[in-house]
């Protein structure tokens, strides 16, 4: 049975830096995925160590925190058919300069750290990392006026 999906992104400082959000937030609506929550925020020490706890022994661990606090972030909560898995493949592998062009990794970044977005990488962690970043009233439950050519008819009468 089809159900739609939610998932976690981060667009991180050197995206907002380099002018890129409207570029990335763009990539994710052509696609069909629908944006069902979205904030501008600081993170500081403590979510960020909650956020990359699998990092916390790696020599990278320091220079990725400051990193991620060197300027605001948009977090942002993606939802759609199998959302967790398509946001992965438009965001590409970790290392950009490994990406394939086409993914927003592969095409605006060749940084193995500054590496423009984080997207949840499996069900489990996206329901963790949401809860992370949003409160349950700050996420919108909606229809959208696509919803009738984003999906077929079959997976509209089981998403409903
Ligand atoms: P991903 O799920 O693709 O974001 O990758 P990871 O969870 O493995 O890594 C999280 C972040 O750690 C990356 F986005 C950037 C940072 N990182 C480094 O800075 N150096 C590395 O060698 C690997 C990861």
């Amino acid at each position: 049975m089809l159900k739609e999906e939610k998932t976690l992104i981060i667009i991180k400082p050197d995206a907002l830096q380099r002018n890129l959000l409207g570029e990335i937030i763009s990539r994710f609506e052509k696609k069909g995925l629908k944006i069902v929550g979205v904030k501008m925020a600081e993170l500081g020490d403590a979510i960020l160590a909650e956020h990359y706890s699998h990092h916390k022994d790696k020599p990278f661990f320091q220079s990725l925190k400051n990193f991620m606090k060197s300027s605001p972030v948009v977090v942002m909560v993606l939802s759609g058919i199998k959302a967790v898995n398509a946001v992965r493949l438009i965001v590409g592998p970790t290392k950009g300069y490994e990406a394939d062009a086409g993914s927003i990794r592969g095409d605006l970044s060749i940084s193995g750290q500054a590496n423009i977005v984080h997207a949840s990488d499996s069900l489990e962690s996206a329901e963790v990392e949401i809860k992370r970043f949003f409160k349950p009233e700050d996420i919108f439950e909606y229809k959208k006026s696509d919803f009738e050519f984003v999906y077929g008819e079959e997976e509209r009468n089981e998403l409903e």
